[in-house]
């Protein structure tokens, strides 16, 4: 009798989960109503199964229960049973897998009409790449890669010279129009998933798979990598943005194309100099740093981080969030640069600064700051140098109480706030990692010994 009540309860508990629970699937927006359909079909044929079987269970349990004098009836065989048993389940398993081979089907084809654009995955971020007015991509090559073409496209293509560049995590796509994305790994094995979109495929090194989905509600979606790509998975975040295609075509003029990467002048550290006299009221003369203004040291840090840094506080990337005070102070710095040549002549100059080992101001239990910054040298290098092909910084060399601020400030939500800041979305997950402002001590007192 407990037997029967237990399974029973495990029915009844199995359906209420499944119907109640908020772990259902996200709202569709894309045209993969199929996929759905396919989804619920099999749960209804594996859930009647799972309802009539257990029934039957149950009924067995009570009415052949032990009762003293029964004896149990030896029937070995039961041709008419085992036939209709065979039919069941054949009908069943095809009523399981006939849908799958249909959408499948329709998840290889390609419509006609599909625009092309390229996902590129690395770890443990995103970029993208659309094939310009020629419609097609231009030939890559992993050594071609470098800060200044991080998607290493080779500069003797015709056929690349037009593509788009957006070396960005955040993708924008137009509403209502079928899209191929290219999928390409720089480097081990990712998954490229959009759940709104009901799209999931994995990015081989070497092999440049696809999938394709028609966008049909505008709004911000996660791109997720689905494969367990290393330490960083988790935070490989991305965002996809379906909108008008007249704000699409904006977004998208943003981008410069191969073309203007590579005619792009070389910084000007000279005129960088000159844009530094500003900075220098708080960073020092010599970037070194000033804590009574609660401005970090700049020298050492790397060019293409400093960059980006200017352009998130001169976007409202960073700095914009009310309770950020000391990024407020910076964010109107960044926007007297006027344009993107400025920034990257300051950048320049900040790189040419001489480097030097800024005073240790943190205390902390730096053995036990080893133990966490296991973590963080996956992206930020085992010396804290900075990787820039993992976006990551440098951090060794900088002020520490500015490090201890920005975990804390990443800890609370008041850096990498901005649904476009992605890299700052990263760190805000990472910074997980340390429970509290002790183990960020600890790991800072590491991070300075190295
Ligand atoms: C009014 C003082 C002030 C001036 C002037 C100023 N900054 Fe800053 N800057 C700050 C403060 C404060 C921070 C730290 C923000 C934080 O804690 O998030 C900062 C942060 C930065 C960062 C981020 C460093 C990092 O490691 O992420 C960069 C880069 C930077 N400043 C560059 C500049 C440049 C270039 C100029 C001149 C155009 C400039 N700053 C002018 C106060 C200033
Ligand atoms: C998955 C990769 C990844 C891991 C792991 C990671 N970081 Fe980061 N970290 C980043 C990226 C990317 C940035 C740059 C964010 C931005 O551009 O705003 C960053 C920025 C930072 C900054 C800000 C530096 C500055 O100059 O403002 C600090 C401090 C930092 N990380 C500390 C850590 C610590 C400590 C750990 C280990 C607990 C860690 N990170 C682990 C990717 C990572
Ligand atoms: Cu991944």
């Amino acid at each position: 009798m407990v037997a029967a009540v237990g399974i029973l309860v495990l029915v009844i508990g199995t359906l209420l989960f499944h119907f109640l629970s908020p772990w259902w699937l996200t709202p569709l927006a894309a045209d993969w109503q199929s996929l759905d359909d396919t989804l619920i079909i099999t749960f209804w044929i594996t859930g009647v199964v799972f309802v009539v079987l257990n029934g039957f269970l149950i009924w067995v349990v009570i009415k052949y229960r032990h009762r003293p004098g029964l004896k149990a009836h030896y029937e070995p065989e039961s041709h008419k049973l085992e036939w209709w048993l065979t039919v069941i389940t054949t009908v069943g398993v095809i009523g399981m897998l006939a849908p799958g081979l249909w959408a499948w089907h329709s998840i290889v084809t390609v419509p006609e009409d599909a625009r092309e654009v390229e996902v590129v995955g690395q770890q443990w971020n995103w970029s993208f790449r659309f094939p310009g007015e020629d419609g097609v991509l231009g030939q890559v090559g992993i050594e071609e890669m470098n800060p200044a073409n991080s998607l290493g496209l080779k500069a003797d293509d015709p056929a690349g010279q037009d593509d788009v560049l957006v070396v960005s995590g955040e993708l924008h796509l137009p509403l209502g129009i079928p899209y191929k994305f290219v999928l390409r790994s720089k480097d081990v094995l990712h998954n490229f998933t959009v759940p709104e979109f009901r799209v999931k495929m994995d990015l081989v090194p070497g092999m440049t798979p696809y999938v394709w989905a028609k966008p049909t509600v505008a709004g911000r979606y996660d791109i997720l990598c689905q494969e367990l790509c290393g330490i960083g998975h988790f935070a490989m975040r991305g965002s996809v943005v379906v909108e008008e295609e007249a704000a699409f075509d904006r977004w998208l003029d943003a981008y410069p194309t191969f073309a203007e990467v590579q005619e792009m002048a070389a910084p000007n550290v000279a005129m960088g100099q000159a844009q530094f006299a500003v900075c220098s009221a708080c960073h020092g003369a010599q970037g070194e740093g000033n804590v009574l203004l609660n401005a970090p040291k700049l020298a050492g840090q790397a060019e293409w981080y400093v960059q980006r840094q200017l352009k998130n506080f001169k976007h409202g990337l960073r700095g914009a969030e009310p309770s950020d005070a000391f990024g407020m102070q910076m964010a109107p710095m960044a926007a007297t640069l006027a344009d993107d040549a400025a920034i990257a002549n300051v950048a320049a100059y900040v790189a040419s600064l001489p480097d030097f080992l800024p005073p240790a101001t943190v205390q902390g239990d730096s053995k036990r700051g080893q133990d966490f910054y296991v973590t963080c040298q996956a992206c930020h290098g085992a010396a804290g140098q900075g990787i820039w092909s993992m976006s990551a910084p440098r951090l060794s060399r900088l002020n520490d109480w500015y490090l201890v601020r920005q975990l804390q400030n990443y800890k609370q939500g008041i850096r990498g706030a901005h649904p476009s800041d992605l890299h700052g979305k990263q760190m805000r997950l990472v910074s997980g990692v340390l429970r509290d402002d002790q183990s960020i001590n600890d790991t800072v007192a590491y991070i300075n010994q190295l």
